[in-house]
């Protein structure tokens, strides 16, 4: 394969394992623990260092090489690694990153998790967090401390998908704080959407769970950037600090989801723009939150930002109390009611009572995280299809 290759050529076609004698044309998946060694002195040449090879899973192994590969040249970064969920590759990223004494600076509306790790995680071992609106780059800059090692950010946001300047972030960043790194949630867009190695981020982690996998079936969480830091990472990070290690199998279906991303994720684009403005136009719906649409407060940032489209995802609030809201969501159909995204299925669910229940009323309120908001998470399935049973669910709610 050639060095500049596309997007398409790329998710195919990159991480090739070789096995000579028998050549597969899908990577057979090394369901194995450990790997043997010639001799004890081949043993302690490749924990040395001297000997590059595979010693024990936790460590690498052949469908893990292959995915993490494939997602840094995606992503247009040095290095990469998969982890056994997009929890595993935060904490092995941030337990790297960070020591006691320092300071994470990060937005305020994040995935629930991410915000209790932060919040309640983190804070337990002597990490100063504190959380702001990272679209105010003002507000940014106020809370910047001497000590300040970690900015990070989701763009989109989950669930409520505020969209964040990678470029004017990582800029004031590395202004103020230069041995600081900006770290990224690249999950709800996707490299085929969105590159912030490329506006200036020095790492992104995905949930691998969602798009990246894309059918639903598996856990999973990646990061890429520098060779160095994500060999640290790995070889400390991953290895002595979570162990959060992903399993091959896991790691051989993401291999198979990634061959599809660019289709997959431009499928879920298309149909996202076209519910987003059905449900834009439905007297029941008061606010829709899609990137695509006029009326999204940052939708220039958009265009700049996100290539090829604006996201899978919608977020929308409904004309009545939520008792009726509910009704709603109980009576469709086609989509179904889960948390979890980016699969080939339209799932809905209430972020404030489910993916966001860790986070306090004041929380979601500084978050600007609305107690009525219903995410969608819109699959592949033919839009018209998603639009009768939306249409026909907001129909019977308004008699
Ligand atoms: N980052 C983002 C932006 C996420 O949405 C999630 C999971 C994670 C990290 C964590 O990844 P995991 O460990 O689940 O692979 N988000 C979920 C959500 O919105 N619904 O269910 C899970």
């Amino acid at each position: 394969m050639e060095k500049n290759s596309g997007f398409a050529t790329r998710q195919i076609h990159v991480g090739k394992v070789d096995i000579p004698g028998i050549a597969p044309l899908a990577t057979p998946i090394f369901q194995t623990s450990t790997f043997e060694f010639d001799s004890t002195a081949q043993g302690a040449r490749r924990f040395s260092g001297e000997e590059n090879g595979y010693i024990y899973t936790r460590l690498g192994n052949p469908n893990i090489a292959k995915i993490s590969e494939k997602l840094a040249s995606l992503e247009n970064a040095e290095a990469g690694m998969a982890m056994g969920s997009g929890m595993g590759a935060i904490t092995t990223v941030m337990w790297t990153a960070l020591h006691a004494g320092d300071h994470l600076l990060a937005d305020d509306a994040l995935y629930g998790c991410t915000f209790s790790y932060f919040t309640h995680g983190l804070t337990r071992y002597g990490v100063e967090v504190t959380l702001v609106n990272f679209e105010d780059l003002d507000a940014v800059k106020a809370a910047i401390r001497p000590n300040t090692k970690v900015f990070y950010f989701e763009t989109p946001t989950n669930p409520n998908l505020k969209l964040i300047d990678i470029e004017a972030v990582a800029k004031l960043a590395h202004e103020n704080c230069p041995d600081a790194k900006v770290i990224v949630d690249n999950t709800f867009a996707t490299p085929y959407l969105q590159k912030p190695i490329e506006l200036g981020a020095d790492v992104v982690i995905h949930s691998a769970t969602k798009y990246l996998n894309g059918h639903g079936d598996v856990i999973a969480g990646m990061a890429v950037g520098k060779a160095d830091f994500i060999t640290e990472c790995s070889m400390f990070g991953l290895k002595d600090m979570t162990g959060a290690v992903l399993g091959p199998f896991e790691a051989y279906l993401i291999d198979r989801g990634l061959k599809t991303l660019d289709i997959r994720v431009q499928k879920h684009c298309d149909n996202a723009m076209k519910i987003a403005r059905f449900l834009e136009g439905h007297p029941m719906v008061k606010r829709v939150i899609y990137p695509g649409l006029e009326s999204h407060p940052r939708h220039e940032l958009a265009k700049r930002q996100m290539k090829n489209g604006f996201g899978g995802i919608i977020t929308f609030e409904l004309n009545c109390d939520r008792e009726r809201s509910a009704e709603f969501v109980n009576s469709l159909n086609l989509c179904t009611i889960a948390v979890s995204l980016g699969d080939a299925e339209t799932l809905i669910e209430h972020p404030a009572t489910m993916t966001h229940s860790t986070y306090t009323p004041e929380a979601l309120e500084q978050a600007k995280i609305g107690e009525s908001m219903l995410r969608l998470s819109v699959g592949l399935e033919d839009a018209d299809d998603i639009i009768r049973d939306l249409d026909e669910c907001l129909n019977r709610i308004e008699k």
